[in-house]
């Protein structure tokens, strides 16, 4: 008698173990970019694409762009839309930060102002869209916002690898945005590991 309950406890553990992770479990959809025309596969935003009557609450963590030696760091940064993005400034001039327009609209358009090395300036990002952010004491200075609909997004390394995390099981449209090439999209199937994608940017 006694074994038989040690093992059912046993049993009871052992579906305790399968089930409890599997319920935290998501998997992921990571892979590699490659480029034909374009100089680097660095720096090209992956992301899931809107999902159907899914709407994700910003986060409330600030997401930080620091102006330092003269450039945006980072070169692009991707949100989910309605995050609230920091500029601030690490350098000992000062710098502007706008942008001429969301996605190539005008009156979205946001231009924060001049200041110093300390100060910082907060713009929540509500729509989805790609901004080019400039400074307007420094021409040479550029870098860029890409506002998505979910938190699921990455941005390339250096050799165009990326790695979305935290995606629960189902099939989405992938999709690309680069400062040079065209827009790819990809329809993914996440099971409860990781999806291996390959994709190609072209210019
Ligand atoms: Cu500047």
């Amino acid at each position: 008698m006694k074994r038989v309950m040690q093992g059912a406890i046993l049993a009871v553990s052992l579906v305790v173990a399968l089930l409890v992770p599997a319920r935290s479990w998501a998997g992921g959809i990571k892979g590699k970019v490659s480029v034909q025309g374009i100089k680097s596969a660095e720096n090209i935003v992956v992301y899931v694409d809107a999902i159907a009557g899914k709407k994700f609450d910003p986060p409330a963590e600030h997401v930080v762009i620091d102006q330092r030696r003269m450039a945006f760091v980072p070169h692009v940064t991707v949100v989910l839309r309605g995050a609230t993005i920091d500029f601030v400034n690490s350098d000992s001039v000062g710098h502007n930060v706008y942008w001429p327009s969301i996605s190539g609209n005008k009156k979205l358009g946001h231009n924060l102002g001049t200041w110093p090395k300390g100060e910082k300036k907060s713009f929540q990002f509500d729509v989805p869209g790609f901004a080019s952010i400039l400074c307007n004491v420094h021409p040479e200075m550029s870098g860029y916002i890409v506002i998505v609909s979910t938190p699921y997004f990455a941005v390339t390394d250096m050799d165009g690898s990326f790695e979305i995390k935290g995606v629960p099981p189902g099939t989405y449209t992938l999709k690309t945005w680069s400062e040079d090439g065209k827009v790819v999209t990809q329809p993914v199937t996440v099971a409860s590991s990781t999806a291996n994608v390959e994709l190609t940017v072209k210019k």
